[in-house]
């Protein structure tokens, strides 16, 4: 590529067409770093924008949406709650990071949850949620659980949909950087099993394994593991060790595969060895196999993790009859792996090619039958979409709706025609309709898109920068959840709302599909306050106090100084939204009890003193009196 073809000093360059596959070329080496974020050149001032029509996503005052949301939060470690068209924004769970709001984090049964250092503090206070999917059964979301990663400290959060809190985390091990999360659809195996059993991530870090400062600077060394966890448990049930890294992830309706995009089959350390190869690789995983072989004993371990490490690797998986895993070629560093809702294919973007990859799932399961010579046979279709294509949603219908990161838009393509295009058809029209989005598209969904009820209706786009559509608020600017009308033809942006950094994947599903909790169930809790009293043990000290609008049990308590309090508080309020908080001044406790729950908090009573413990949860006309006194002697 010459100079003047450089589109980081030409971007006009990307407008056309004979260029378009610049990014196909070995030449995209020399293009690290600014080169992705070219396309910011090609921003539309909002007037140029296709026209909005606000109406068609407004929702009346006292109406509620059709639809939940369930958004990632990026590095604030969160997940948020939203209604869909509105793009209102309902709750925040802090899920990897503490969230005084809500207590979590700052209460003994939230930092169980989160996992503490010996001292009791917080083993980790930042996260790094990516991707949010919801249980299944029958090949529809169940409304039960929602399960989100924790990119930075490889952890895999659920999140019980009927009160919208997180009850448990797992820690995966031996692995770094875990990226791609998805559910299973059903069992492999047991036909009666129709529904979410097993919880798969992949790896997108390789390092050395055990990471424990073997083989520190020799990257050939490294290796990732795709990790199985169990739904209901969250505990681990087994890792397969692979050849290159793992990015997003996606599950089968029939339960059999799970599979995961690759930009790193180089295993490269550096930016410019991530992209030497053209094709990199969609791995799939043969779950029924893994698990006989776990069964059978053909595993090993990894340092000081019992979890047992099957061997997909390339070498090991020469037989397909016998093989675990399956590496389709898919160019080049592709990004985002899209089951259809058809139950037929999967379809990974292209990233640094223009194109998409359809891989055909019944030929993946032909390969591993040995009736196809090369994993590339299981391709059955690759149109070119346009620069930066990232992450694909469905409209049940037949159309694929995919990201263009660079050339911000949405384009809506036909899986059908594609596969007739790549047959050679020359008449099938593959492209149905391009959008701008305001700016950069990275996730997109579609309301039911991962399900087989995909109802075609709305489309969210989650746009990674937003420029001039907002006012102003300094360097750092929103990021733009888009909404489109997609019940037509041509698609229709009708709707945009600015949401903090920065939300990665999100899910919508129909408002029915989840049936909420008003309150708790005071048996829920064992702790539950009973009568309100302190009871102490040497210098351990439990104050047990209730709380019912507006009133705390106990007025007031004496501890002395240098105890250590176990403070527990059952509210007994039994209206629903009638939350109290507890809150101590100079000793960094802050958290609510809903109505009819139990939490509790420990700390050292070491200033002597009187301190108002106040509620800090309006919940009373009396709720500024809403108070106890905590009197520390000396
Ligand atoms: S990754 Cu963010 S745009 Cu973590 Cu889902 Cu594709
Ligand atoms: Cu109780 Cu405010
Ligand atoms: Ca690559």
């Amino acid at each position: 590529m010459s100079k003047d073809n450089n589109p980081n000093k030409n971007p006009e360059l990307l407008q056309d067409a004979d260029r378009r596959k610049f990014l196909n070329t070995a030449a995209l080496a020399g293009l690290a770093g600014a080169g992705l974020s070219v396309g910011l050149a090609g921003c539309k001032k909002p007037e140029e924008a296709v026209a909005v029509k606000a109406a068609d996503a407004h929702i009346e005052p006292g109406q509620l949406d059709p639809y939940y949301g369930i958004w990632s939060g990026g590095h604030s470690g969160e997940v948020r709650i939203l209604g869909i068209p509105s793009g209102r924004q309902i709750k925040k769970l802090g899920v990897f990071v503490p969230d005084a709001m809500s207590g979590w984090g700052i209460t003994n049964e939230s930092k169980k949850i989160m996992g503490t250092k010996p001292d009791g503090s917080l083993l980790y206070t930042t996260g790094d949620s990516h991707h949010v999917h919801g249980s299944y059964a029958n090949g529809t979301y169940d409304g039960k659980y929602a399960w989100v990663n924790d990119k930075i400290h490889s952890r895999v959060a659920r999140i019980r949909l009927d009160v919208m809190e997180c009850d448990k985390i797992t820690h995966v091990p031996n692995v770094q950087g875990i990226h791609g999360i998805f559910p299973d659809k059903r069992d492999p195996v047991d036909p009666n099993l129709n529904r979410t059993t097993r919880v798969f991530v992949g790896m997108e870090f390789h390092t050395p394994l055990p990471n424990d400062g073997r083989d520190l600077d020799d990257p050939s060394k490294y290796g990732c593991l795709f990790s199985c966890i169990d739904a209901e448990t969250m505990e681990m049930r087994w890792q397969c060790r692979v050849d290159g890294n793992m990015d997003l992830t996606a599950t089968s309706f029939d339960g059999k595969l799970a599979a995961c995009n690759q930009y790193n089959t180089e295993n490269g350390a550096h930016l410019e060895d991530m992209m030497s190869l053209e094709h990199d690789a969609c791995v799939f995983f043969h779950v029924e196999r893994i698990e006989r072989a776990v069964k059978e004993g053909r595993f090993t371990t990894i340092g000081d993790s019992k979890v047992p490490v099957v061997d997909g690797r390339k070498e090991a998986n020469k037989d397909p009859r016998a093989a675990l895993t399956c590496y389709v070629p898919v160019p080049k560093n592709p990004h985002g792996v899209n089951a259809s809702p058809d139950g037929k294919y999967f379809i990974c973007s292209g990233k640094l090619s223009p194109t998409a990859t359809v891989i055909d799932l019944a030929l993946v399961l032909k390969w591993y039958n040995g009736d196809l010579k090369e994993p590339r046979e299981t391709v059955v279709a690759e149109p070119e979409l346009g620069l930066g294509p990232l992450h694909t949603a469905f409209d049940g219908r037949g159309n694929a709706f995919t990201t263009l990161f660079l050339d911000s838009q949405v384009v809506k393509w036909d899986v059908e025609a594609a596969i007739k295009a790549f047959k050679g058809d020359k008449a099938a029209k593959v492209v149905v309709d391009r959008l701008d989005v305001h700016y950069q598209p990275g996730h997109i969904n579609a309301s039911m898109s991962e399900t087989m009820e995909a109802d075609g209706k709305w489309l969210c786009v989650g746009c990674k920068f937003s420029k001039d559509r907002f006012l102003p608020v300094g360097p750092l600017h929103p990021e733009n959840e888009q909404i489109i009308d997609i019940t037509g033809e041509k698609m229709k942006l009708v709707h945009e709302a600015p949401v903090h950094p920065e939300p990665h994947d999100f899910i919508i599903m129909t408002r029915d599909k989840i049936k909420t909790r008003q309150i708790y169930d005071l048996d829920e809790f064992p702790n539950a306050v009973k009568e309100d009293r302190v009871e102490r043990k040497g210098n351990k000290v439990t104050v047990y106090m209730t709380s019912q609008a507006p009133n705390f049990g106990l007025r007031e308590f004496k501890i002395k100084r240098g105890d250590e309090v176990t403070l527990v508080v059952t509210n007994l309020d039994k209206v629903e939204d009638l939350t109290h908080g507890i809150a101590i001044p100079k000793h960094d406790i802050n958290f609510i009890v809903n109505p009819q729950e139990t939490k509790s908090v420990t700390f050292k009573a070491d200033k002597p003193g009187v301190y108002w413990i106040y509620c800090s949860h309006f919940c009373h006309a009396l709720h500024l009196e809403m108070r106890s006194r905590m009197i520390v002697e000396r």
